[in-house]
C-alpha cells in the first residue's frame, strides 16, 4: 500500500496509517524459541539468552530469542526432534543425545578422549570442531556453537567407585546413547539410558544405583541428595551445543544468517565465563551438604575403553578425527 495519498484523507489512507507502522513492524520481528532442559539461572540457558541479546542488537531488535528453560518443551530427545522439523527454533543440549545421529558427535563424547578442559577448548574452536558443526546439516539442522560441560563423573547410592572393579553390577543411568551405553557396560556396570528428567526418582527408588554428570548438573538437578558418593573418574567431557532448525534459518536473510553466527560465537566466551563460576559453587554446594567425594586412578578406566573406541571410532572418518585430536597440543 502507498501511502502518498494521506492529504485526501480517505478511509485508504488512514487505514494506511493505521496499519503500515505496526504490518512493517510485525513483518519484521521475528522471535526464535529455544529449549534446554536446565533450569533458569543455569549457566546454558544463560548463555543461550546472552546470544539472543547479541542477536537483538546486530539486528536493531528485529530478532528476538525467547528460552523455553526446564524442559518446558519437553526432554532432549523429543526437543532435537522438534527443531529438526522447524516446530522450535534453537536448542541447546549435549553431543550424547545427539550421537546415535550424527556420528561426528560421537568423537568429542569418547571417554577421556580430551587431556583436559583447554584441551578441548582448542579442537572444539578449531577446524574439528567446525566439521562437526558442518555436520548437523544432514540432520536438518545448523550447528551454531559448543559450550562447556566440564567432566562427567559417575555417582552412586552404594559406595566409593576407586576401581573398575567397583562398578561391577551397579546400575547407572546414562544419556540417551549408544556410546554412553556401552562405555558403561564396558566398565561392568549395568547401563539403564533414561532421559534427564527421570532420574532424580529412578535414584531414590532404587531403579537406579547411579549416575554420572558434571558438578553443576549433579547439584543442579539435586542428584546429590540421593546418591551421595562422587568418585572423580571424568571419563568424559562431552560438550553441549547449540544448533538451529534449518527450516527457520533458511527463512532469515544472508545478513541475519550471519548475525546468529556471529552472535553464537560470542556467547561461548560468555558461556565459559559462567561455567567456570559455577562448576566451584555447584562443587562447594554438594560438598558442605556432605557428599563424600573420592579421587580415581583412571589408568584402568582408560584402557578398559579399548573396544570403545574400536566400535564407535574405528571407521576410517572418525579415526581419523581422533588422530587429529590426540595429536593437537
Ligand atoms: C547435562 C547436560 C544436559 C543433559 C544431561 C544428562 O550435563 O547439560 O544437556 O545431557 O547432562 O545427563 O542427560
Amino acid at each position: 500500500m502507498k501511502c502518498r495519498i494521506l492529504a485526501l484523507a480517505s478511509a485508504a489512507a488512514l487505514a494506511c496509517v493505521l496499519a503500515a507502522p505496526l504490518s512493517s513492524a510485525l513483518a519484521q520481528e521475528v522471535t526464535l524459541r529455544s529449549a534446554d532442559i536446565h533450569p533458569d539461572g543455569y549457566p546454558t540457558v544463560e548463555a543461550v539468552k546472552f546470544f539472543g541479546e547479541e542477536l537483538s542488537k546486530a539486528t536493531g531488535g528485529r530478532i528476538a530469542v525467547q528460552v523455553f528453560h526446564s524442559a518446558q518443551l519437553g526432554q532432549e530427545k523429543e526437543t532435537i526432534e522438534q527443531a529438526k522439523f522447524g516446530v522450535i527454533d534453537l536448542n541447546r543440549v549435549n553431543m550424547g543425545p545427539f550421537n546415535n545421529l550424527v556420528p561426528e558427535t560421537l568423537v568429542p563424547a569418547l571417554p577421556f578422549i580430551f587431556r583436559d578442559t583447554a584441551h578441548m577448548r582448542t579442537v572444539m574452536d578449531g577446524p574439528i570442531g567446525e566439521e562437526i558443526l558442518a555436520a548437523f546439516e544432514g540432520q536438518g539442522l545448523v550447528g551454531l556453537a559448543f559450550y562447556d560441560s566440564g567432566a562427567r563423573s559417575f555417582y552412586n547410592s552404594k559406595k566409593p567407585i576407586k576401581t573398575v572393579a567397583d562398578m561391577a553390577g551397579l546400575k547407572v543411568r546414562v544419556i540417551q546413547s549408544d556410546l554412553f551405553l556401552d562405555m558403561v557396560n564396558a566398565m561392568g556396570a549395568n547401563a539403564t539410558p533414561m532421559p534427564p528428567g527421570e532420574v532424580y526418582s529412578a535414584l531414590q527408588t532404587g531403579v537406579v544405583d547411579g549416575a554420572e554428570n558434571n558438578w553443576p548438573s549433579y547439584e543442579s538437578f539435586r542428584h546429590f541428595e540421593v546418591a551421595k558418593y562422587y568418585s572423580i573418574t571424568q571419563h568424559s567431557l562431552s560438550p553441549e551445543v547449540l544448533v538451529m532448525s534449518k527450516a527457520s534459518y533458511d527463512k532469515l536473510s544472508p545478513e541475519d544468517q550471519a548475525a546468529v553466527k556471529t552472535a553464537a560465537k560470542a556467547s561461548v566466551a560468555k558461556m565459559r565465563e559462567l561455567w567456570e563460576a559455577r562448576e566451584t559453587v555447584a562443587e562447594e554446594k554438594v560438598r558442605a551438604a556432605g557428599i563424600e567425594v573420592n579421587e580415581v586412578d583412571k589408568a584402568p578406566f582408560v584402557e578398559a575403553m579399548k573396544p570403545i573406541y574400536e566400535k564407535y571410532a574405528g571407521e576410517a572418518k572418525l579415526a581419523g578425527m581422533v588422530e587429529r585430536i590426540r595429536a593437537t597440543k
